[in-house]
């Protein structure tokens, strides 16, 4: 493996070590927490939303896992370069993470999958009114960016997708192009429940769920969940992607932060 992976570097505000070594809850950092609000000037009621939304998502026992789990959305993106990956087992494929990081990364999947991975039983729900319960795996999110060490600015994880629904009326139509993306803010990037799966149930990511990894961002919506994940962009502002708000279904009207 790549000596990116083994060197530590403190980098979110110069802290983020402590992330990294096994502080569960960013509230429970003293230092991050007076980062965040002297970068974000919070108020007192937003302190406390910060706090909510550090929490973690409900996680379920073994016993609980759905038997089926439905896929939804793209189940088999159509772009070449991505069949291509397909036929090649992803050998080939490399998630390249930039944009506002001071040493751009591209890691193999079998990078990914050689690094400690979080595993986790939780609830997906989608806006279309169905959930289903799942065991995913993979490496947490925080960790990896502090690998690639965020600039000044940066504000935001955008999953670029190797699908593009091609802006078909079912799909919600031609708001914006019609490439999948999604985007978090930081505070999801270094919750301990925001994982890059490459595992469901204990079995390797099918592309009907996303492979060669997807993203699970445990307190929201199914549509945050971004499969087929071909590069992480650091941004400041989401307004140059898309029509501006953030994601393929938040250009449609959807919520950009869909907590639940
Ligand atoms: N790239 C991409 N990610 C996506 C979608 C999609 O169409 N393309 N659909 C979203 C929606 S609406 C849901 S509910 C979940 C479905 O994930 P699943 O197929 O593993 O059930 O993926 C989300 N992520
Ligand atoms: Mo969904």
């Amino acid at each position: 493996m790549s000596s990116i992976f083994l060197s530590r570097r403190n980098t979110l505000l110069g802290v983020g070590g402590l992330l990294l070594s096994g502080c569960d809850k960013i509230t429970n950092n003293p230092i991050l927490m007076h980062g965040i609000e002297q970068a974000e000037g919070l108020t007192r009621v937003a302190q406390r939303t910060l706090i909510s939304r550090t929490a973690l998502a409900k996680e379920f026992d073994r016993a609980d896992i759905s038997p089926v789990f439905k896929a939804n959305g793209t189940t088999m993106p159509e772009d070449n370069a991505y069949q291509d990956h397909v036929a090649a087992g992803f050998a080939n494929w490399r998630l390249r993470i930039d944009g506002l990081v001071r040493q751009p990364l591209d890691i193999s999947l079998a990078q990914l999958r050689a690094l400690p991975a979080r595993t986790q039983i939780t609830r997906h729900d989608c806006v279309e009114g169905w959930s289903a319960i799942g065991q995913w795996s993979g490496p947490q999110l925080g960790p990896l960016i502090n690998r690639a060490g965020l600039l000044q600015g940066a504000r935001y994880a955008v999953f670029h997708c190797a699908d593009n629904l091609d802006g078909e009326a079912s799909k919600g139509g031609e708001q914006s192009a019609g490439q999948y993306y999604e985007s978090i803010d930081l505070v999801d990037v270094f919750h301990p429940q925001t994982i890059l799966a490459h595992t469901l149930n204990g079995a390797q990511l099918s592309v009907a769920h996303g492979a060669p990894v997807r993203l699970r961002v445990e307190r929201q919506l199914g549509y945050k969940q971004a499969k087929y994940i071909m590069r992480i962009e650091l941004v400041q502002s989401f307004a140059n992607l898309g029509s501006g708000k953030g994601g393929y279904w938040p250009d449609r009207g959807y919520e950009w932060f869909a907590g639940i």
